[in-house]
Formats: structure tokens, sequence, C-alpha cells
């Protein structure tokens, strides 16, 4: 592989899983599993395969989403896939709080999409594809497949027994491909954590039956110490110059032992090259060689993922998420212009139906600050799992606090008083393994009676500051491996979330820039 361009991996980080893509002409569109968040599956748009920019959310209303209150955290809305077939976008997925398939349809990827059929099939992680014929066919783990009429929703046939990998479990994630006459059938397995991964068979004929490679699974990382682990939940594109590429989920796990992820599950992509009729993919790796004549552009850096929001703008923009709904009085930003207003709705961050407008963390290294004025209400900032997993700094009553809730436990670790008016709070993420000499109630709760020092099960640490007239205070430094997959459980990752759990607040700007690691 000689005159190489490089690119960066994931190629959307944070929580971003299950990706499908699709191409028409030069404009690649992804999306991804969005689970108990509102709006749901992110919708990202590529010319190049490597910079992605969200542009929008397919599941962006209260009749496309339904998501009730008792949704609970990694419920709702499971891995979707994205097809274009005769001038129209096609996104199927599965509600599993409602126990459905739903399919939406656009001309504009961007949105509007339609309001949604449903279809009455067992299993998830539904896929589309559409045969010789011009009929469309369903594909779900299992893996089986159906034919359909995806306008009306109907069955037509089936189902179709296809072929379940290589004995891994939870076979799923099935896509069909047509290529070079054959139906190729790429199966996830293994479960999406260590033991993913990806398989693949081949038929003439879309009704099977399927005949394995030979060399199965042909990608995972399972049994390995790499640094980039889970990887499968794949989907295969042909780019415009005729090469092919693979997109597909990863963990970037820290600390030992076990190692810890806290991004949740995120967007990765390797090229695919074709040998003897199957395809072969090098491991993935976050530095990774493009093959000489791929597209020009992969030579690029990603977008390092700084933002900032000041609310100047009358509408959120599609990175916010907010928990199972975003009620019309729960938010504006026009009653105070130029701030987020939120009204609290639920009265505290451990149960469901806390106001919550929120973006994911999606560097290891990385801070999250928020201008906010909680008025006489309760708010702040939050970086969160879910509802009992997540680290507050919280203003109330003249005072800001760190509270912690992990599990069923709760517990103020610092508080400090504020004067009235807005703070600014911010919180910081740092991978390094080595405490700092000013960690405080964190020590407490990691290694009681220890001395500062090494702390190989931390994967990263949490801090917390506040902003004062004398320079920015730390109040408290916790072990962010209890806001982890691992301790949580689920398929998600952190997000940052403004909140108020209490009367009204306003929020003037939120800040997240990334930070080069501190190392150890
Ligand atoms: C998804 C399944 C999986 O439906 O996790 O990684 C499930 N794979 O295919 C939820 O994301």
């Amino acid at each position: 592989m000689t005159d190489a361009a490089t690119y960066r991996n994931p190629v959307i980080p944070g929580f971003h899983p299950d990706p499908s893509i699709c191409r028409v002409g030069e404009d690649y569109y992804l999306v991804c599993s969005s689970f108990e968040y509102f709006p749901g599956v992110p919708i990202f748009h590529s010319r190049d395969l490597v910079n992605w920019r969200q542009i929008g959310n397919v599941l962006d209303r209260p009749n496309q989403l339904e998501l009730p209150p008792g949704t609970h955290a990694s419920g709702g809305i499971f891995a979707p896939t994205i097809r274009h077939h005769d001038g129209r976008f096609y996104m199927i997925t599965t509600n599993v709080n409602i126990g459905r398939h739903l399919l939406v349809t656009a001309t504009d990827p961007a949105g509007p999409w339609s309001d949604p059929i449903y279809l009455d099939v067992p299993h998830i992680d539904p896929s589309l594809v559409w045969d010789d014929n011009g009929d469309c066919w369903l594909t779900v783990s299992g893996v089986e497949s159906y034919r359909i009429d995806p306008l009306a929703g109907t069955v037509l046939e089936g189902p179709v027994p296809m072929w379940s990998g290589t004995g891994g479990q939870y076979p799923e994630a099935p896509h069909l491909y047509r290529i070079d006459g054959w139906w190729y059938l790429l199966v996830s397995e293994g479960g999406t954590h260590t033991g993913h991964a990806v398989s693949i068979a081949r038929s003439r004929d879309i009704r099977g039956p399927f005949a394995p490679a030979p060399v199965n699974p042909f990608l995972t990382h399972r049994s390995t110490d790499r640094p980039i682990q889970a990887t499968g939940h794949a989907d295969l594109v042909q780019a415009a110059d005729g090469s092919w590429w693979l997109v597909l989920l990863g963990i970037r796990a820290k600390g030992q032992w076990p190692p810890y992820h806290v991004l949740g599950r995120e967007t990765f992509l390797v090229p695919v090259r074709w040998v003897d009729g199957w395809p072969v993919v090098d491991p993935v790796e976050e530095v990774m060689a493009a093959p000489a004549g791929s597209p020009p552009a992969l030579a690029t850096a990603p977008d390092p993922g700084a933002h900032r929001d000041d609310f100047d703008d009358p509408t959120l923009a599609a990175g916010w998420l907010s928990l199972r709904a975003r009620p019309a009085e729960s938010w504006s930003l026009t009653e105070r212009p130029g701030w987020l207003t939120l009204h609290a709705v639920g009265d505290t961050l451990d149960r469901v139906g806390a106001t919550i407008v929120a973006r994911r963390q999606l560097h290891h290294d990385c801070r999250a600050g928020v201008r906010v004025d909680p008025g006489a209400g309760r708010a702040g900032l939050t970086l969160r799992i879910d509802e009992a997993h997540h680290y507050d700094l919280e203003i109330s009553e003249g005072t800001v606090r760190v509270v912690g809730r992990v599990g069923p436990f709760r517990q103020v670790f610092a508080e400090q008083p504020v004067p009235p008016g807005p703070v600014t709070v911010t919180i910081a993420t740092r991978t390094h393994h080595l405490l700092p000499p000013t960690v405080t109630a964190a020590d407490q709760v990691t290694a009681p009676g220890a001395p500062f020092g090494v702390r190989p099960a931390a994967c990263d640490t949490v801090s917390f500051e506040v902003a004062t007239a004398d320079g920015s205070v730390v109040l408290a430094e916790l072990d962010g491996r209890y806001l982890s997959t691992e301790v949580a459980a689920g398929f998600t990752g952190r997000v940052f979330g403004l909140y108020v759990t209490e009367g009204s607040a306003a929020f003037d700007w939120f800040d997240y820039q990334p930070m080069p690691p501190a190392g150890d």
C-alpha cells in the first residue's frame, strides 16, 4: 500500500452506535441508534467517509417517536438501517418499547421524514434490500427475511430462514447486498461487547441457501489487546471510485482491570478489499491507512469536535438531546433572548422525567462549561449515563454542590456558596492514571485509606469547577469508572446535560473543548 493517506478513527466519536450507511452519487449518509433520547436517529452527511456533519435527526416529531415515560435507559430506538431506492430514502428501526419496527421515508435526508409505517415482525435490527424484480426484503436478527410492501407495511412472504453466523451468540445486524451476481449476507455475532465479530455468507438466490466465507469471522478484535474493542455491527458501502468500506461500531476502553469504556459505542471506518470473492479487512486502528486512490479528502483530519452554543438561534441544534421527549413547556429559546430557558418537569435526575438538554461526550479528555442563572430554582450541569449513574454540578439556594449518584447511592461530595445571579461551572474529564495533588473527595471513594499515587483501575478522573472572583476552583474530583458502561450497563454513553429540577433556570452558553491527553 504505497502513497497511502491516513485518517483517524473513530470517524464519529461519542455515543454513536450501530452505524448504517448509504451512498447517493458523491454523498454518503449515515444513521445511528438513539435509545431513550429525543430526537431519535441522528443522521450525518459526508463527502469523504471521514468528515461527518450531523444534518438532522430522522425521528424529530413525537408522532414518529413514542418513548413513553416507562421507557427505560437503553430502551427505545435500536439499530437503524438507511437505504436509498428509486429516488427515496428509507430508514427502518425498532422501537423496543412498543415492540414494533418503524419505517419512515424522505426525499431529502435532512428531512422532513414521513410519519412511520409499522411492521409487526419479531426480532431487532431490521434492514431493507430490493431484489432484481423490485421486491423489497426485510431482514432481521436471528437471522431471517420477509418479503414486504414497505409503503403499506405488510408482509407478503416469510419468515425465510437465512444463515445465523458461525455459532456466536446473538446473530444480528444482518444486511444483504447484491454484488457481482451474488447475495452477500453480512451478520454480526458474539454480542456487542468484547466478543463482537462480523461474518459473511453468500448465495445466488436471495432465499438462500447461504454458503459461509472460508474465513469467518472476517472482522473481530475478540481476545486481543487492541485498544479498539467490540468491533462489530457493520454495514458495507461502495465509494464512488469503486473502493469498498465498512462502517462499524467499536469501543475505546481505558484503565484496568477490567478496562472501562465511558463514551459508549462509537462509529469506525475500515477499508475493505475483496480476495477470491470475499471481503478482507485489516484490524481497526485509531490511525488507519487508506488505500492509494481512495478519495483524496481522506488525508484530512476530522473535526476535533470543539463546539460552543450561545443559544442565539431560535432553534436547538441537531446535536442536542433530551430524554424521552422535549415537551414545549419545558424549554424556550425566546423567553430570554440569547439564553436557553429550562423549566422543571421532573424534580430529580434520579428518576425518569427530568428536564435535560444534553450533548454527547466525544473525547476522553475534554471540558464542558456552562453559564447558568439558576434563578430561584435548582439547576446545573450533569455528566450522565442514566438515571442511576450521574455526577452533577448543581446550584440552588446560593450554593453550588457536587452530587454523585451511582447505583443506589447518592452523595454530596463538596459544596460552596455562590453569589446570586449567573454562575459558570465546568466539568472536565482526564484520562491520566496518577492522581493529581489537588484530589479531594474522590480519593475517599476510589482508594480508601490509600496515599495519593498510582490508581490503575481508573479510566478517567472527572473534576468539577466553579468560577469565582478569585479564579476557577476545583470543588472535587471523582473516579470516572462509575460512569462507565461496565458499571451502568446498557447501550449508551456519557452525555453532558444542562438541567433544571426545580423552578426555572436560564443558560447563557455551553462550551465544549477537547483537551490533549494529560498522560501518566
Ligand atoms: C443492536 C444490536 C447491537 O440492536 O446492539 O451491536 C443492539 N449490536 O445489533 C443495540 O445497539
